[in-house]
């Protein structure tokens, strides 16, 4: 297993803020924040039915939901992608198989984020300061609210001589989903956008909420790669196909100079690019997608030696801590006890619009990240899945 301190750098695109925190801190609980529901999505009546007559493998609804059907596919990827890099978090290559569920078309929009808090009141993470009681040691200005923003260095330099990806990040008071840059910025103009500076409380809120759940990791590279096999994109295996950028991801020298070839800076409205092979849009980049599974770098090892239906992840969470030790020794030891929630990773999926295919290819189907449970960030948003009922 590679455990080189480059794989450890490409796996650190964004800092975990919160983590030097939360070593100081006795454990702690945050109770998940859980607002009233809403009408679930209708006009998802018998799919199954529809697609056996049909022969279909997947199906639009009227409220932006593809039905996928059921299937076995080929997880995860052993191949340089074309930038001379490895990713070993995501071999072996090996079977899934997965039931019939329906996913969002689109990235969860700031339009659709909206709707959500007016109905609810909710207050999303990013809004409320962090807690003296659970923060003990930190000084006053680490405990304002915010979240963690893109904030690129004015010339240019090689993010791979460096292992501190605060050169490139910065947290900043005052960012949330209202204002994902911080103080000054708004979303008016971006409301069909998709919503960052969530983490994953607030998106199991407003999944709660709409009557759907976030997907596991095994559905979302199920629902990404649209049908085609063992592709490296998820409209093939061609980076650029005629020399077209397909997906929202980083042009020029990562992180200083964006020179947004394919017409982005920073998110792109849910849906600008060519949708997959099932109908889905933005399922390579835009904004880093959350699943409710757990990060574990050498999960996949573990379950293809056990393998089952509808996986859902490791057991047990790690911390930033464990998957460094894993990466500079193959092994994965679980956290001391009474670790707190907030230093958990989860699953974030698809890559962003801060993905450099020289620095960090990740807008690929079989691509793994993560992210601190509560650790919000202007890259990283969500779309849900439903179960077939
Ligand atoms: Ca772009
Ligand atoms: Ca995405």
């Amino acid at each position: 297993m590679a455990n080189t301190s480059k794989n450890i750098m490409k796996l650190i695109p964004f800092p975990h803020y919160l983590a030097h925190l939360l070593t100081l801190l006795p454990a702690l609980c945050f109770p998940l924040l859980l607002s009233s529901c809403q009408e679930k999505p209708s006009g998802t009546d018998s799919p199954e039915n529809q697609d056996s007559q049909a022969g279909l493998s997947h199906l639009t609804n009227k409220d932006g939901m593809v039905y996928l059907k059921g299937g076995t596919y080929s997880r995860g990827n052993e191949l340089d992608p074309g930038n001379g890099d490895t990713y070993p978090e995501e071999a072996p290559v090996h079977n899934v198989k997965i039931s019939s569920f329906w996913i969002d078309q689109h990235e969860v929009t700031n339009a659709q984020f909206t709707q959500f808090v007016e109905a609810t009141g909710y207050v999303t993470f990013a809004e409320k300061p962090l807690s003296k009681d659970i923060f003990p040691q930190a000084p006053a200005e680490q405990l304002l609210a915010g979240a963690t923003v893109f904030s690129p260095p004015p010339e240019s330099f090689n993010p791979r001589s460096t292992n501190d990806p605060w050169q490139w990040w910065a947290y900043r008071a005052g960012a949330s989903w209202r204002s994902p840059e911080g103080e000054g910025s708004d979303i008016k103009d971006r409301m069909d956008h998709p919503v960052v500076c969530v983490n994953i409380d607030d998106a199991r809120a407003y999944a709660k909420w709409a009557g759907k759940r976030l997907p596991t990791e095994a559905e979302w590279e199920y629902a990404a790669r649209g049908g085609l096999e063992r592709s490296m994109f998820t409209w093939g295996n061609e980076r650029r196909p005629e020399g077209k950028w397909l997906a929202n991801c980083f042009q020029g020298e990562f992180p200083a100079e964006n020179t947004q070839e394919d017409g982005y800076s920073s998110t792109a409205p849910a849906g600008s690019f060519p949708a997959n092979g099932y109908g889905l849009y933005d399922m390579a980049g835009n904004v880093w997608e959350l699943c409710s599974d757990y990060y574990h770098p050498g999960y996949y090892a573990l379950f293809a030696a056990a393998p089952h239906r509808n996986p859902t992840g490791p057991e047990n969470p790690i911390t930033i801590q464990e998957v460094q030790h894993y990466y500079r020794t193959g092994t994965c030891p679980l956290p001391p006890s009474g670790t707190p929630k907030l230093m958990y990773m989860n699953v974030s999926r698809g890559g962003s619009f801060l993905c450099h295919a020289d620095y960090c290819l990740r807008y690929r189907p079989a691509a793994r990240h993560y992210i601190e449970a509560l650790s919000p960030t202007n890259h990283t948003g969500f779309r849900c899945v439903k179960d077939v009922e």
